[in-house]
């Protein structure tokens, strides 16, 4: 069974597993700045996705130098059932004295405002900085649902092509703090 609640005309549904395996228009990625690949859920999509992605990654990095944290960058998804990757880059956790909490909302309003513009209706997000940057979990699901709730809240006009958002948890921990959460905001 899916767990999901509505927001005005937005539906922000929670999945457990593997993100690569997720229908949507959009799916979005925790890279690193150098937006060559690397592991956790990054390794995943490019694996999944093949060449096509890192090619396009190359190109973005000999124009704009990679991807700053908090910022979001758009290629192709390759083999994915997406049309689309975002590139985000979480912060690294660094005690919370670096503005990680700002930077890591920063990941999901400009992946959504990003997609937006591709007037995607559906985007995929994983846990951004929670695995390898070691954002703490329970802080990281508050940040990203007050991210995505400003963001939808009230409702935008470039927020209208958005209809679907998913919150894909690969891992139990993460999964069990945004179903308690999605649960205490029906
Ligand atoms: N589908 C969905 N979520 C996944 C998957 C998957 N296939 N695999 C892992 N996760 P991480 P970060 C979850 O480490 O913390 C990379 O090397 C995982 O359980 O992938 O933002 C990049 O290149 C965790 O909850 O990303 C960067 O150098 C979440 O994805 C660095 O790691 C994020 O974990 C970024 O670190």
């Amino acid at each position: 069974m899916e767990d999901y609640i509505k927001v005005n005309q937005t539906i922000i549904t929670l999945i457990q597993g593997d993100i690569t395996k997720v229908t949507a228009d959009v799916i979005v990625n925790a890279a690193n700045t150098s937006l060559l690949g690397g592991g956790g859920v990054d390794g995943a999509i490019h694996k999944a996705g093949g060449k096509s992605i890192l090619e396009e990654c190359v190109k973005i990095r000999e124009r704009q130098g990679g991807c700053a944290v908090g910022e979001a960058v758009i290629t192709t998804a390759g083999n994915l059932p997406a049309s689309h990757v975002i590139h985000t880059v979480g912060p690294v956790w660094n005690g919370g004295n670096n503005n990680e909490i700002e930077k890591l909302k920063s990941c999901y309003r400009k992946s959504l405002s990003l997609a937006s513009e591709y007037k995607a209706k559906s985007i995929a997000f994983p846990n951004i900085s929670t695995g390898i940057y070691r954002f703490p979990k329970q802080l990281a699901a508050e940040t990203a649902l007050e991210a995505l709730f400003d963001y939808l809240n009230p409702m935008s006009v470039e927020q209208a092509t958005i209809e679907q958002i998913y919150f894909v948890c690969f891992d139990d921990v993460n999964f069990n703090i945004f179903r308690n959460k999605l649960v205490n905001a029906l």
